[in-house]
């Protein structure tokens, strides 16, 4: 039997042609090449969730993950047109979704009190906005200040921010925002038109700048290339910190959207961006995230050894559904996990 040789996954140590490598530590780089980055997909499938799950268990405990919750707290209507959205009010047959207004602080917060108690530690409230409007700050700040009084970690996703929005969401306490790079920079435009990957990237600096942690992550399944996999994650990885938390969608194919028929992904090259992604960001929450409703129990475990930390729990995501609390709780009795 051959043995690969150890060297340490440093920019001095590994070559883009180098495949043998094995992780000694997990070096916290942002300067990673495409080449590179190609390569860790290209490993053989074990060697890669094998180094995955090595890497995961050095900042990690491999038995615990966390749970977050969403809830849409204003509904469709949307003037983006990303691609893949339910909620976008570009599609001319519609999507079959109404539009709602932003919901009332209460019941925003009296949802989030029954979300803890099935066991969700961070509640995810989720806007169809391009931006949210600043007459809309208080109601925002104040489902911040209320969920977090439960005891609760708190993520909004609202769209691009304004710098004095910003500041007004983190003078709240908002412990993390979501805002998704979605895909490599080259596959956007095939997706979104109606905003920029710039925008994107102007919108997540701002965020970092005021002290709020970092939720940012893709969706895979959209009839991307792997290179557009590696370059999602290249500039995840490559930003000046990484995201503290990285969620990995498989695209929930919604009838009516633009990508409602778009071949699925092989779910094996699901479970290598999950590995890619825990390699890469070896501190960052990895969160197997939409389109949990269709996989396997099998096929959620290889990603949890494959680094997954988290998931979304709960019935429903935004607008679609996601597998229920008993269902999950018995996959997680079954290996073993503890809900974090
Ligand atoms: N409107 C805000 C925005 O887009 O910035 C926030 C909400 S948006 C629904 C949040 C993220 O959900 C998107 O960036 C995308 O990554 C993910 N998402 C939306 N629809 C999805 C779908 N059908 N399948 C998988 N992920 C989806
Ligand atoms: C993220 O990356 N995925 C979540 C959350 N951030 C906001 C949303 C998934 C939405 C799936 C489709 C839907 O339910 O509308
Ligand atoms: Fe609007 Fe967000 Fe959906 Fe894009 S992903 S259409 S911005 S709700």
């Amino acid at each position: 039997m051959t043995v690969s040789p150890v060297t340490s996954l440093t920019p001095e140590s590994q070559t883009a042609d180098d495949t043998t490598f094995a992780l000694e530590g997990a070096a916290t780089r942002h300067d990673w090449s495409r080449s590179e980055v190609t390569a860790l997909f290209d490993r053989p499938f074990m060697d890669l969730v094998f180094e995955a799950s090595r890497v995961h268990r050095l900042y990690h405990d491999p038995n615990k993950v966390q749970l977050s919750q969403l809830i849409s707290i204003k509904t469709g209507g949307c003037a983006e047109d990303c691609g893949y959205c339910s909620q976008s009010s570009k599609y001319k047959n519609g999507t079959g979704l109404d539009a709602t207004k932003l919901m009332e602080v209460q019941r925003v917060v009296d949802a989030a009190k029954q979300a803890k108690e099935g066991g969700a530690s961070r509640y995810c409230m989720g806007a169809a906005w391009t931006s949210p409007k600043d007459r809309d700050m208080d109601s925002l700040t104040a489902m911040v200040e209320g969920v977090k009084a439960l005891g609760m970690e708190t993520c909004m996703t609202l769209g691009m921010l304004s710098p004095s929005q910003t500041k007004k969401l983190a003078d709240a306490g908002l412990d993390y925002y979501n805002h998704n790079v979605d895909t490599s920079e080259e596959f956007y435009s095939e997706i979104i038109t109606t905003r920029s990957y710039q925008d994107r990237l102007d919108t997540l600096a701002l965020v970092r700048a005021e002290g709020i942690n970092v939720c940012s992550g893709g969706i895979v399944g959209m009839g991307e290339k792997q290179s557009d996999r590696a370059g999602m994650l290249q500039t995840l990885a490559n930003l000046p910190e990484h995201p503290d938390s990285v969620p990995i969608n498989m695209l929930v194919a919604v009838p009516g959207t633009p990508l409602e028929n778009v071949e699925a992904l092989d779910p094996f090259d699901f479970v290598r961006t999950v590995a890619v992604a825990r390699i890469m960001m070896p501190k960052a929450e990895v969160r197997l995230s939409a389109g949990r409703q269709a996989m396997s129990e099998e096929l959620q475990a290889l990603c949890f050894l494959a680094g997954a930390s988290s998931i979304f729990y709960g019935e429903q995501l935004l607008t679609t559904p996601n597998p229920e609390n008993n269902k999950d709780l018995a996959l997680f009795e079954k290996l073993g996990l503890q809900p974090a």
